[in-house]
């Protein structure tokens, strides 16, 4: 059995879950989390979403996928923020093919409604190489999702196409620096002016930069210095289920 055949019973059977990493701003406090997608398949065990997100979209399973990961999301981070009786940023991961699909605004929307999850609280986070594919058709679905609160974030920046003016066209209001550049910035003076460089621009284009993959003390001094506004990493924490998030958030903040 391979990967594409597993997927479409894996999606009925609900065999995916949530995960989530939080997010730290520059006073140590809890910002919010991101929300990263887990499956865990009878057949062929854990396969990570860098092996099955690929293979849904290019199986036509995407759009399928992508609101079971949407609304297993937003059941879950409701509870959380219920149980704790707070509230707080919940990014998720979209693919090119979910803003594709010409009901996805509405799709969207209406699932936060139902969940009674404020716009103001969610955010998106999209690639480089999805605008990439057709930053025209795409614009009136992102601003859409901003109309209604919905924040919009650039992730593994730096590492792909886009252009400087297409970043400035999009409403985009936050920039991930890759993960690649974090992993060498103590050592490698090249990746430290790549990410004071992305800091400059985001701050110009009134964009908040958030680093990712933080590891050690040491980047987070840096990353700090150089300005950046939000942290995420193993330094912090891992993805975490929800129940341990809902310990994290209790124990650190
Ligand atoms: O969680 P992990 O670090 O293993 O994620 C590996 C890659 O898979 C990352 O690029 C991440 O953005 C992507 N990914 C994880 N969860 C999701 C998801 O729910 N949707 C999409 N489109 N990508 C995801
Ligand atoms: O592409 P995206 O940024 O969505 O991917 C996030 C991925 O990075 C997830 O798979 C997550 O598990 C992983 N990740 C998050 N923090 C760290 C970290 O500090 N170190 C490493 N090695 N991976 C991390
Ligand atoms: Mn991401
Ligand atoms: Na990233």
């Amino acid at each position: 059995v391979n990967i594409e055949q597993a997927l479409r019973s894996a999606i009925e059977n609900r065999e995916f879950f949530m995960v989530y990493q939080p997010q730290i701003s520059t006073q140590g406090a809890f910002y919010g989390v991101e929300a990263l997608a887990r499956w865990n398949s009878p057949i062929l065990g854990n396969v990570p979403p860098d092996a099955f997100i690929p293979v849904a979209e290019a199986s036509g399973q995407m759009p399928a996928l992508g609101r079971c990961i949407i609304e297993a999301s937003f059941a879950d981070i409701k509870g959380v923020q219920q149980a704790l009786g707070r509230t707080f940023y919940t990014s998720i991961n979209l693919s090119a093919r979910q803003l594709l699909e010409p009901d996805f605004a509405a799709y969207f929307i209406g699932k936060m409604r139902e969940e009674g999850i404020q716009g103001v609280w969610a955010a998106l986070e999209i690639t480089e190489s999805l605008l990439i594919e057709d930053v025209g058709s795409i614009l009136p679905l992102l601003q859409e999702l901003k109309a209604h609160g919905i924040k919009l974030s650039m992730d593994d920046f730096g590492t792909g196409y886009s252009s400087l003016s297409m970043l400035r066209m999009l409403p985009i209001d936050e920039l991930k620096i890759d993960k690649s550049f974090i992993d060498t910035v103590l050592l490698d003076k090249g990746a430290q002016q790549m990410v004071q460089s992305i800091i400059t621009i985001g701050k110009n284009l009134e964009m908040d930069v958030v680093a990712e993959g933080i590891e050690t003390k040491e980047q987070l001094d840096m990353l700090t210095h150089f300005g950046c506004d939000r942290f995420q990493g193993y330094y912090f924490a891992r993805p975490l289920d929800k129940e341990a998030l809902a310990d994290f958030i209790q124990e650190n903040h």
